[in-house]
């Protein structure tokens, strides 16, 4: 077991600390991404000439194991959700469920204004043609993360997907048979036993799978990529970001607690471990306004260390830089710190959470009192999980049907329409030195023009 955990502390109590210093200050981890990009590279620029040829060699390389085929035979998803535990399936019904419930209603309307009678611009919303979904293999296996990647490119419209997830040595190169499950629970029947930065690669320039009972499949390139992954894959979507579109830059998960004297301790405690439990460099902060409950929550997590399974992963996670507990005067200052901090899940923990979780300006979700915990987020909320970290909860959003949506402006205007404001588009053509500009309008109107 290991020794006694004590949450580092940083008490601002009694100062007004510039947006900066909390920057700098508050636990913060941090992957370096750019210090693994020369090693990924090669490995996007051989996926890129020998497709998937490469990418099953460097399974047998990082995995272990070399699949058959890169893409998963139907069969095996068969099969897969056949042998599924049963209370495993009921709970993924749940889930899945559950979560078209919320992403279903964030599904977009095409909006027309008219600007000026007989000149209109709308907003199409139209979704990603091919998107690939990455879930990743290692320290757990998220059966929950192909629901939430699938589900709102789903009610999104996305034609055509594919979800990619490493060969595991112990089941012959497949996948985990609760991925290969999940993904036809969701109807998904593209699969490919594929992991890291070569899946990405694969995700990104497409292939040719030469299957040995199948014959050849295409393995075609996707337009977007979609998942959270560990370092190489966060890598390798920065190497193809571009030719491909991507969600995020995942980091690994956080949780914020802002809590008060009124906060149980032992579900406060329950509730860092949580988020711990996924990864050592996984991010565990409470703000708390009672140095009292801090206190109690530390020895709280210390009891509940001692019967948590993964015990060692949690408290180096704990105890990393990253974590902490960050003691503050007031709700006030509580708040400034969650803001700056931007986490990915934030919960409220205090007096009239309702009122204090409207005041919040970031955090990738929010979760309100002492019945929301982050791991109903994960699972069953019908809220997404795929959500920004390392505070990027400060620009950007959590997956949602919007991720998989771009809208297209399109304009329409009369004759009459672009007559009237004709002198306005040539007067800011010339003050951009592009007079070509203003002459695509003038030529329309000129007494010379052949319609005139
Ligand atoms: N908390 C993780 C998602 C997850 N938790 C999957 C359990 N399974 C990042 O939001
Ligand atoms: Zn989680």
């Amino acid at each position: 077991m290991p020794a006694r955990v004590q949450l580092a502390r940083l008490d601002l109590r009694g100062t007004a600390p510039s947006r900066a210093r909390l920057r700098s200050e508050l636990p913060r981890g941090g992957v370096d991404v750019d210090a693994v990009l020369h090693r990924v590279q090669p490995v996007v620029d051989d996926v890129r000439e020998r497709g998937s040829a490469a990418a099953l060699d460097l399974s047998e390389k990082f995995d272990g194991v070399r699949p058959a085929t890169v893409r998963v035979p139907r069969a095996q998803l068969d099969k897969a959700l056949a042998e599924l535990d049963p209370a495993v399936r009921d709970a993924l019904e749940t889930s899945i469920a559950r979560a078209r419930t919320v992403h279903a209603a964030q599904r977009r309307t095409d909006v027309t204004t008219e600007v000026v009678p007989g000149g209109t611009v709308t907003e199409r919303w139209v979704p990603v043609e091919r998107v690939g979904l990455y879930v990743p293999g290692g320290n757990a296996v998220y059966p929950s993360s192909v629901v939430m990647n699938v589900v709102p490119a789903q009610e999104a419209g996305v034609g055509s997907l594919v979800v990619c997830s490493p060969p595991q040595a112990q089941f012959d190169g497949l996948p985990h048979p609760t991925i290969l499950a999940a993904a036809a629970m969701l109807d998904v029947d593209e699969v490919w036993a594929v992991g890291g930065a070569q899946a990405v690669a694969l995700l990104t320039y497409g292939g040719t799978d030469t299957a040995a009972v199948e014959g050849t499949d295409d393995l075609a390139p996707v337009d977007m990529i979609t998942g959270p992954g560990n370092i190489y894959v966060t890598a390798a979507k920065r190497l193809c970001r571009g030719v491909v579109g991507i969600d995020a830059e995942a980091g690994p998960t956080e949780i914020a607690i802002l809590a008060d004297d009124t906060a149980d301790p032992v579900h406060v405690a329950a509730d860092l471990i949580s988020q711990a439990e996924h990864d050592v460099m996984a991010a565990s902060v409470l703000v708390a306004t009672s140095s009292g409950l801090a206190d109690a929550v530390d020895d709280a997590v210390n009891a509940q260390l001692a019967t948590t399974k993964h015990d060692e992963r949690v408290a180096t996670a704990l105890s990393g830089r990253q974590s902490g507990v960050v003691l503050v005067d007031d709700i006030a200052q509580g708040l400034t710190v969650v803001d700056a901090y931007a986490a990915e899940h934030l919960e409220i923990q205090t007096r009239d959470a309702r009122a204090v979780a409207a005041r919040v300006r970031s955090a990738g979700a929010i979760f309100v009192g002492p019945w929301a915990p982050v791991s109903l987020g994960d699972y069953c909320a019908s809220s997404n999980h795929v959500l920004p970290t390392a505070g990027c909860a400060r620009h950007s959003s959590g997956l949602s049907v919007q991720t998989f949506l771009r809208g297209i402006h399109v304009v329409d205007y009369s004759e009459q329409a672009l007559a009237d404001v004709q002198h306005q588009v040539i007067a800011l053509a010339n003050a951009e030195d592009l007079p070509a500009h203003g002459e695509a309008v003038r030529l329309r109107f000129a007494p010379s023009s052949p319609r005139n």
